[in-house]
């Protein structure tokens, strides 16, 4: 990294400079961009490839104050090609292309297709969303070791102790980044969501077996010490900044909060973070930190950039992160009340698909509708909702649902709706989906009065329109 003193910090894009002083402290990547400082950024954006889409550019283009001379730029385009190449020990992802929306390939941002979400009530691990802020880390099981430690004192565990000498536990949860559906609250009004354009499928529900992250604190009598719980993870960059994340002490005590080891009963996959990850039901994945291999008892959150400056809901006036004063606003723990259509659906990106052309059941010549409910922070789903006419009527949808004890209801639900074929009209319509928490909570009809610039916790009435395909209709009307 390199400081001009009295100018701030620069860096070098193609043919442009930039002065990004003004930019550093709200770069959604945190001090990151301060490796670029003084070099030129093809570097850095060939790792962080989430950089190569179109509102980076122009945001980049905003801060240009001059151009490099030719020679400069040749210089530029050799060093790109020396840069340590942090992703090379991702894990080779089989079929990633048929199962997800890949979002981002490094690092890897993959969603799951919607009709895979509905297709049975566990996601497989193949099919789980991958939600990475950085590379894979690599581990050696024989050298992995868990700290664990507050100001005072600090202790290890290695693999074998922790799964040897605790009871393990096991629960079935939801895990869903606090950015899925985020595509939907971009606003002509309001402006961009600014992050990963998510649909509906950065969520999925597994079983997690583990340690209880309770009893880990109570052998080591940290449980009556701090005000949070930080977790850190092995996939740092160069710098050794690491990824992190922290939770309130009271969850960490409480019944389900994990140190998982195993998904759906096989050992966890290096991209859902083997060997070792943090369950916390009902909270936004993103503190469900993968590949921990330190917790933190201390009375501050993790000083880290995604609990501090991101995953926050900014308010309504900030329309760019730059603005915000993130301090001012917490970070978010408990997901909110959820659903979604999963199915009818196509292997087309959801995003870009105006209406979806379906067919009713050959059969009972009926339209099924399937999705997903999840009530946040433990909260059971009560009822899915389906309407076909903008909410004036709704249908209750059948429920699948685990029995949960209460105020722990961490699986999702699946829904199931059956539509005549008699009563969908010929021409496109909308169908719309709402799901009620057992406490009278439910979602709001459209992003509008939720959007956040960083797009967190979009819970609106999902809609999805529909057009009957052709052949049945003239099927019908033979028939008649
Ligand atoms: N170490 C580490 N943990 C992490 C992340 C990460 O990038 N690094 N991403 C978080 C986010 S934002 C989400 S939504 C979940 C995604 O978990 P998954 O990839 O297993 O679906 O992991 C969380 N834990
Ligand atoms: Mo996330």
């Amino acid at each position: 990294m390199q400081r001009f003193h009295s100018l701030g910090y620069w860096l070098a894009y193609k043919d442009g400079v930039y002065d990004v002083s003004s930019f550093v402290e709200n770069h959604p990547g945190g001090k990151q961009i301060l490796k670029t400082a003084g070099k030129a950024l093809e570097s850095c954006w060939k790792i962080f490839t989430i950089h190569q889409i179109d509102h980076v550019y122009e945001t980049l283009e905003q801060y240009r104050i001059g151009n490099l001379p030719k020679g400069e730029r040749e210089a530029n385009e050799k060093h790109q090609e020396t840069v340590l190449d942090l992703f090379q020990y991702d894990p080779e992802r089989v079929n990633a292309n048929e199962t997800f929306f890949i979002r981002s390939q490094r690092p890897f941002n993959a969603e799951t297709k919607p009709n895979l979400l509905v297709s049975s009530f566990l996601t497989s691990v193949e099919n789980f969303y991958v939600r990475n802020h950085m590379h894979v880390p690599v581990v050696n099981i024989n050298e992995f070791k868990l700290e664990i430690r507050n100001e005072k004192s600090s202790r290890s565990l290695s693999y074998d102790d922790l799964v040897d000498k605790y009871k393990s536990h096991t629960i079935t949860s939801a895990v869903q980044c606090a950015g899925n559906r985020r595509a939907a609250m971009n606003n002509e009004h309001q402006g961009a969501a600014l992050g990963t354009q998510w649909y509906v499928g950065a969520i999925g529900n597994a079983r997690w077996t583990g340690v209880k992250l309770r009893d880990l604190l109570e052998s080591f009598g940290l449980d009556k010490e701090g005000k949070h719980v930080q977790f850190w993870g092995l996939d740092c960059d160069t710098s050794q900044r690491c990824y992190g994340a922290s939770i309130p002490m009271e969850k960490a005590l409480s019944e389900d909060v994990l140190l998982a080891y195993e998904m759906n009963g096989e050992l966890l996959s290096s991209d859902h973070g083997y060997p070792l990850r943090v369950i916390v039901p009902g909270t936004i994945g993103a503190r469900s930190v993968k590949w921990v291999n330190r917790i933190i008892v201390s009375d501050k959150e993790a000083d880290s950039h995604w609990q501090m400056s991101d995953y926050k809901i900014l308010p309504p006036s900030i329309k760019e992160p730059q603005q915000a004063d993130f301090d001012r606003v917490p970070a978010l723990q408990e997901s909110n009340v959820q659903s979604a259509i999963c199915s009818p659906s196509s292997d087309e990106d959801g995003n870009k698909i105006k209406v979806l052309s379906v067919k009713p059941n050959d059969k009972d010549k009926r339209l099924t509708v399937k999705g997903y409910a999840l009530g946040g922070g433990g909260r059971a789903i009560q009822n899915v909702q389906i309407s076909l006419d903008h909410g004036k009527t709704w249908f209750q949808a059948e429920l699948e649902q685990l029995a949960q004890p209460h105020m722990r209801a961490w699986s999702w639900t699946l829904w199931t709706y059956h539509i005549n074929a008699s009563d969908i009209p010929s021409k496109p319509f909308d169908i719309v989906c709402r799901a009620m928490d057992t406490h009278g909570n439910t979602q709001p009809d459209t992003p509008l009065g939720i959007w956040n610039v960083r797009g967190v916790m979009n819970n609106a009435w999902h809609k999805i329109t529909l057009q009957i395909d052709d052949s049945f209709l003239k099927k019908a009307k033979e028939l008649k």
